[in-house]
């Protein structure tokens, strides 16, 4: 049997790009094999992935593809899991996969937040949870045909889990089985500190473009957006200095007016499913943020709003 043998989990825009990505990355081994919420969803796979680049040509993948409800009883037991799943459909995937997942499987999680990395890492294996985070941009033009409209970079490492010492070997060798020349994979031994600044800046970035209603950059060009994202900034900084499990970040709101210049022109994802009628990730960004809070006797009114506004949007479908 292969040793890297890959299932890509969700397919959104990146994990259509990640599939793609993985099947040119083992060309000489066994092809990744998308795995799909349900047989309906299976039923309307057209067998073939595309990726469009600006600049470059249209390319078409294609990819086996199984019903995560469906998977035969003597399958193999999985041994990489790539999560482009949305935070809050990772755990009942995984719950509906444990048939096949073993101490050794090793999963990659792609996900906004950082609750469901802390949670997975705490109850698998040491050693076998990885987290991605990464820069680059891509939407979904129709089902499984994919634009990756922003060519960025990803970083990939472990959360502290206190049984497993042999982070930068197990880096190395996850590494290794990653399409890490062309989607620009680099190792980060400081995962947890990526993550919680990622989790403060879409904290930040992705319920007022939801309130405003715009892409990331009007956040700073509109007045009144850019006044309420500093008090958010700085609610944000109090609240993730008193959190005793968050590590020393730097300054929120310096960070955060960079990745909203970098990605101006992006509608953030919460945005997206908005418009979409789709869940967002609200209660693994804000609502995880003001659960932290209300543990520590923590004020946090400005994301108590913002998360309420999402709520009601989302209720609404409008
Ligand atoms: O990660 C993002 C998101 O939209 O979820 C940002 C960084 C805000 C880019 O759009």
């Amino acid at each position: 049997m292969a040793t890297d043998q890959w299932h890509v989990l969700g397919a959104g825009a990146m994990g259509c790009l990640w599939a793609a990505a993985l099947q040119r990355h083992q060309q000489t081994s066994t092809n990744p094999v998308l795995l799909l919420r349900n047989t309906a969803a299976l039923a309307r796979y057209p067998g073939m992935i595309t990726i469009e680049s600006p600049g470059s040509e249209i390319r078409q993948f294609n990819l086996p593809a199984k019903a995560v409800t469906a998977l035969p009883d003597d399958m193999p037991a999985i041994q990489n899991l790539l999560i482009a799943c949305k935070a809050q459909d990772t755990e009942p995937a995984l719950d509906t996969l444990a048939p096949w997942l073993n101490e050794s499987s090793r999963i990659v999680l792609l996900q906004n937040g950082i609750r469901v990395q802390q949670e997975l890492t705490q109850r698998r294996a040491p050693g076998t949870v990885f987290c991605l985070s990464t820069s680059h941009g891509a939407w979904i033009r129709h089902p499984f045909h994919v634009v990756h409209a922003g060519i960025g970079k990803a970083w990939l490492g472990l959360l502290p889990s206190a049984a497993h010492d042999d982070t930068t070997q197990a880096l190395a060798i996850m590494l290794k089985s990653l399409p890490f020349s062309e989607m620009n994979v680099r190792a980060d031994l400081h995962m947890s500190q990526r993550l919680w600044l990622k989790f403060a800046i879409n904290c930040a970035i992705n319920p007022l473009t939801v309130v405003y209603n715009c892409q990331n950059g009007a956040l700073l060009s509109n007045e009144l957006a850019r006044e309420h994202l500093q008090q958010l900034c700085i609610e944000i900084s109090l609240l993730m200095n008193a959190l005793p499990e968050c590590p020393a970040l730097p300054d929120i709101w310096e960070q955060v007016k960079q990745v909203a210049q970098a990605t101006e022109h992006n509608y953030s994802s919460t945005l997206q499913d908005i418009r979409n009628h789709k869940t967002t990730e609200i209660e693994h960004l804000n609502g995880w943020l003001c659960e932290l809070a209300s543990r520590h006797q923590l004020a946090c009114p400005l994301n108590q709003q913002l998360l309420q506004a999402v709520r009601d949007r989302q209720s609404r479908r409008i």
